[in-house]
């Protein structure tokens, strides 16, 4: 595997999951702690409340970075440190956050690489309606606006949003993320509405920051697999297709909405504005895609909700703690987005796995599945440079264990094991790893 010399080889995280300190300098409150704190919502009871308590541990955690060699670093601003209320007055204190890290990262030679939103919305906005009200879109636009006349000198690379389809489907659909709720056309307009708000958030971006900044966005991508030959079953992927990735992907690209899923979302679709579609179509620099694992599609005509899909296990693939492993879907999906959108360039922003590790008598973590796991997907990303894609860097889900969203604690990602008594981080195998595949590379 070779891959090129500029290449940014990196770790992901994002505000919620790590930071902690939600009560501190003037940080409002997010969905997430309203959320978190309702009986049954989360796994194990938990919240974000201190979680790797990265807020008060930033100087080591880039000190983990840098013994790890990586040259970037995917984050996220928490929305409610810097607009308490979601708009209005800014709050100094929390950006000041942000610039300290920014900084320590540069002097580590560390990319910053900046998400604006990884779902921790503030809970002021929800109260008036959250996504599923329009003023939110612009109430994002003057977020990104805020961020960026303190940040913007000095972060080289941008994402609006990340995965577009959990913040409104799980958030709004299923009630599995905050704000929990189980309505599918809130769903849909929900998605509208951050679309629509990254639209208006990329022109404000480039106005705000350096010429050379780069900005894209990150949504999580499906790799479906028709369950079998029948041609329902082919139809069923195709809608699941269109429900996961070309909903969000056409419009980014200038196409619209996919007919098909227009048609298929009949009674649930969302109310469009006049230009909205101008606006969604923001020229980008790249297209980030977060991959995990295929989806085994079968119809399911008995389904009462939209795609009316089933997604049926596949006994033949290896599985991490939560998910199935399919490392050529990555190649697949970087090849075919390529084709099918052509951004001028592509970010792996997440890639990873959870393992049930534990600290051995040795005081080591020996995680070999997951080296495993990202050896063959680092293969499938240097097939698609091979074949043409124009992959600029990738990005390891996660730099450290952190807050699995409602699996809590009980998830495992990092490639360092936090223990969550007592915030010690220690170096997984994975991590060590990772550390001489990048020296190989350099
Ligand atoms: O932890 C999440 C992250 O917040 C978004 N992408 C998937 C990761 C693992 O489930």
């Amino acid at each position: 595997m070779k891959f090129p010399s500029d290449f940014l080889w990196g770790v992901a995280t994002s505000s919620y999951q790590i930071e902690g300190a939600v009560a501190e300098d003037g940080r409002g409150e997010s969905i997430w702690d309203r959320f978190a704190a309702q009986p049954g919502k989360i796994k194990d009871g938990s919240s974000g409340a201190v979680a790797c308590d990265h807020y008060h541990r930033y100087r080591e955690d880039v000190g983990l970075m840098r013994e790890l060699g990586v040259n970037a670093y995917r984050f996220s601003i928490a929305w409610p440190r810097v607009l308490p209320k979601g708009f209005g007055r800014v709050n100094d204190a929390g950006l000041d956050f942000y610039d300290k890290l920014v900084d320590e990262l540069l002097k580590s030679k560390i990319t910053p690489a900046v998400t604006l939103y990884h779902w921790d919305l503030p809970q002021a906005l929800q109260d008036r309606g959250g996504w599923g009200h329009r003023d939110t879109a612009q109430a994002f636009a003057e977020f990104a606006q805020a961020v960026a006349r303190r940040l913007g000198d000095r972060i080289p690379i941008w994402f609006t949003h990340n995965e577009m389809w959990c913040t409104a489907f799980l958030g709004h659909a299923n009630d599995m993320y905050a704000p929990g709720y189980s309505n599918f056309a809130l769903a849909l307009q929900a998605a509208h509405h951050v679309l629509v708000s990254h639209g208006l958030a990329v022109p404000v971006l480039r106005e705000e920051c350096a010429k050379t900044a780069n900005i894209g966005i990150a949504p999580n991508i499906a790799y479906p697999l028709p369950a079998t030959d029948a041609l329902s079953d082919a139809e069923a992927a195709r809608r699941f297709d269109g429900f996961f990735n070309r909903w969000f992907l056409d419009p980014l690209a200038g196409k619209g909405y996919p007919q098909d899923m227009w048609e298929c979302y009949k009674g649930y679709t969302p109310h469009i504005e006049d230009g909205d579609f101008q606006i969604i179509a923001a020229p980008l620099d790249f297209l980030g895609i977060n991959y995990y694992n295929p989806d085994r599609i079968a119809d399911d005509p008995a389904g009462v909700l939209p795609p009316y899909t089933r997604q049926i296990p596949d006994p033949t693939l290896k599985r991490t703690a939560d998910r199935e492993i399919y490392a050529p879907g990555l190649y697949e999906s970087l090849t075919r987005l390529h084709r099918d959108y052509g951004f001028p360039a592509m970010y792996i922003t997440e890639n990873g796995a959870a393992y049930p590790d534990a600290v051995a008598e040795d005081g080591g973590v020996h995680d070999a599945e997951r080296i495993a796991f990202l050896q063959a997907h680092f293969e499938q990303a240097a097939r698609a440079i091979d074949a043409g894609v124009p992959l600029k860097g990738y990005f390891v889900w996660s730099l450290m264990d952190n807050f699995e969203w409602s699996q809590g604690y009980t998830l495992r990602y990092g490639l360092t094991y936090v223990d969550f008594a007592t915030q010690q981080r220690i170096f997984k195998d994975s991590a060590r790893w990772y550390r001489e595949f990048i020296e190989t590379q350099r």
